[in-house]
């Protein structure tokens, strides 16, 4: 055999899919790799090869592990003070009309609406901590800020799981995080969110004497997030001492469900989306292939085979 037959590269073994994604095949070929490693069976809670060095980076094992046992955790360290009063700011900036319930006011759809905000959303620790619960091609969801005052009782409103306009049983892979960022830190006094650890196990709604269960507060210091998986019962806490508790609640859902709040008309913002954060666009559902379908005009098979490998991490 001549040297140079030997050299002849010899056809790659590629699926249509891998095909179908043209120019973005180099761009996600890590993910592709992640896919075959796992061959498509990435388990509920796993952490997919590609994301194993950023979770060690964040040092996130811990509370990755404590999140799957219990269906919550606090997040140490995920942003400097500095942020979270940037963030406070923001958010008081932007509340006032709505009244969640006395003594909480708060701001809602705030995607988009304040750099502050935009910044944590894409805090890599939180997207990395997010991509093991939710997955790859990960939403934001919704967007919401409240402002808590002092109490003399408890607010009403029930535990409940934020997924709940999902049917019981739950998908075994989580479809809906949510953190809970505390601008200065929340103890139980100061009204911290509490949960009904476990019961993320259950994968069903509570039903109304288990939504009398007796509940932990997730105490987090200034600079840490509070998150909890969509299947676990929790609700708001009660703040008995004098100040605010300031909360961004920011959520994302896996690529497959419809997000709560629409954000889609940004990605059509170019002024903002030249200045955005890189992050946003995954965020936003650029690269999905939901709707790409017209009248003469399949539905768009790049984006739709790229789907199909970020539904699998
Ligand atoms: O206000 C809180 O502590 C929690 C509210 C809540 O249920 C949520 O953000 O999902
Ligand atoms: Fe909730």
């Amino acid at each position: 055999m001549s040297e140079q037959a030997e050299t002849v590269e010899k056809p790659r073994d590629e699926s249509p899919m891998v095909a179908l994604l043209g120019q973005r095949a180099e761009e996600l070929k890590p993910l592709i790799d992640s896919v075959q490693k796992s061959k498509g069976l990435l388990g509920p809670y796993d952490v997919a090869e590609h994301l194993q060095t950023r979770i060690e980076e964040f040092d996130l094992a811990d509370s990755i592990a404590h999140f799957r046992e219990h269906g919550y955790a606090a997040i140490p360290d995920v942003a400097p003070p500095e942020e979270m009063d940037e963030l406070r700011e923001a958010i008081h900036s932007l509340s006032g009309e709505i009244t969640v319930g006395s003594p909480t006011r708060g701001a809602s759809y705030l995607l988009g609406r304040h750099p502050a905000i935009d910044r944590i959303a894409t805090n890599p620790k939180l997207l990395a901590f997010a991509e093991v619960s939710v997955g790859n091609g990960l939403r934001a969801s919704q967007f919401a800020a409240s402002i808590m005052g002092k109490a003399e009782k408890p607010i009403a409103g029930g535990i409940h799981a934020d997924q709940n306009w999902l049917p019981a049983p739950f998908p075994e892979h989580n479809c809906v995080i949510t953190f809970c960022i505390p601008c200065d830190g929340m103890t139980d006094e100061e009204g911290a969110t509490r949960v009904v650890p476990g019961s993320h196990l259950m994968r069903r709604h509570p039903t109304p004497a288990e939504a009398k269960s007796e509940t932990v507060p997730i105490e987090v210091e200034k600079g840490g997030v509070a998150v909890w998986d969509g299947s676990v019962w929790h609700g708001t806490g009660w703040r008995r001492v004098d100040g605010e508790r300031t909360v961004l609640h920011a959520t994302y859902q896996r690529l497959y469900t419809q997000p709560i709040d629409d954000y889609t008309y940004l990605l059509k913002d170019e002024d903002y989306m030249a200045t955005a954060p890189e992050a946003m666009r995954g965020l936003l559902g650029e690269r999905l292939f939901f709707g790409t379908a017209h009248a003469g005009s399949m539905v768009d098979m790049g984006k739709f085979s790229e789907a199909t490998i970020r539904s699998k991490l």
